[in-house]
């Protein structure tokens, strides 16, 4: 039996398509400039951010720093959320590797940040305080349920930032699940950010990496900034190529995703001792808690699920994430109810 794994959509392998496309992709030496692929799938990638240009990074975190660096020297300040994956996630890299400093606010439950909290949190010209330089918002929210952020609200955030004189950066790891949980496009979501992140190798499946995604300036200024961490690749058209199929095929059926996150949901909070801790998935996540009558960890009930071949993520001590992806059909997440029925 084929193992079902719900911890992530990271763990997507990639399809026959972008196999195939691996194989024959065309490459170059890229700190050359002259790999075609990675150029394609940049362009590619920036057209359907509506932004000016792209640089292809080896991941999320890689995309999210050197967006970071670019916008910020030695001693600024990143304002983000404390439940971002920059700042829950990212083994602190800001600071540690760019010495810039994050000013936390509390992440509202579907994912946003206070707008009046980001005007607060602004500071003003005094040589005791660091110097407000960025605005990070993340898009999905994952901690937050996978929440899709609207483009109303990073309208008017970013209109805030831009007022004050900082910069936006979106984290979209997720945002064509946020496009398609809105029906819009993810353009319109990117739309506010100076810049904005993505990742092929989640619900899109790609084996690797994201693009960074800004105007033609900020791209050249990132792309020492990918240079100085390490982050300058060769031959990886052979990587891309995957990423355009990627963005061709792969971020137009995200719904289907979703539609199955809310019929695991759905069979999982029928079962008792099980609740939704974030009420209904609008994307691709799903987060459950155990109630007080049950007395197993989630970490044994997830023992138990793995006996039967199914992987599910532990977030807490009574807490799971369970996440639906390409690889996962309606008889997986049938499956995926019956064993959390019978392990409790
Ligand atoms: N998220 C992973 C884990 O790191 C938690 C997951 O399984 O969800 N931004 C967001 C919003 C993310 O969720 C992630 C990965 C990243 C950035 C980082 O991407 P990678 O793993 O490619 O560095």
């Amino acid at each position: 039996m084929e193992i079902i794994d719900l911890r992530s959509d990271t763990v997507t392998q990639p399809t026959p398509a972008m196999r195939q496309a691996m194989a024959s992709a065309p490459v170059g030496d890229d700190v050359y400039g002259e790999d075609p692929t990675i150029n394609r799938l940049e362009k590619l990638a920036a057209a359907k951010m509506g932004k000016e240009a792209g640089l292809f990074v080896a991941s999320g975190t890689m995309g999210n720093l050197t967006a970071i660096l670019t916008h910020c020297g030695r001693g600024d300040e990143v304002i983000m959320g404390n439940l971002g994956h920059t700042f829950l996630f990212e083994a602190g890299g800001v600071a540690a590797l760019g010495g810039v400093h994050p000013y936390t606010l509390p992440n509202l439950p579907d994912g946003t940040l206070e707008l009046e909290g980001i005007a607060g949190a602004i500071r003003g010209e005094d040589i005791h305080a660091p110097v407000s330089r960025l605005l990070v918002l993340e898009n999905t929210h994952n901690r937050c349920g996978g929440t899709p952020i609207s483009a109303a609200y990073t309208q008017a955030a970013g209109d805030l930032a831009h007022l004050r004189g900082l910069s936006l950066h979106l984290d979209g790891a997720r945002i064509f699940n946020a496009a398609g949980a809105y029906q819009v496009p993810a353009s319109e979501l990117a739309k506010p950010a100076d810049s904005v992140t993505f990742c092929l190798s989640k619900g899109l499946c790609a084996p690797v990496g994201s693009v960074l995604c800004g105007s033609g300036d900020f791209i050249r200024r990132a792309r020492r900034i990918r240079k100085q961490l390490g982050g300058g690749m060769r031959q990886a058209g052979i990587l891309a190529a995957a990423g355009i199929i990627a963005l061709e095929e792969m971020s137009d059926r995200l719904p289907e995703d979703h539609a199955r996150a809310r019929a695991l949901a759905e069979g999982l909070c029928k079962i008792q001792g099980l609740e939704l801790t974030m009420g209904m998935p609008a994307t691709n996540m799903v987060f459950l808690s155990l109630d007080e009558g049950v007395t197993l960890t989630a970490a044994q009930i997830a023992d138990r699920l793995a006996e039967k071949k199914i992987k599910v993520g532990v977030v807490g001590a009574k807490r799971f994430r369970l996440v639906t992806h390409y690889w996962i059909d309606d008889a997986a997440v049938e499956q995926t109810i019956k064993a959390f029925s019978a392990a409790l």
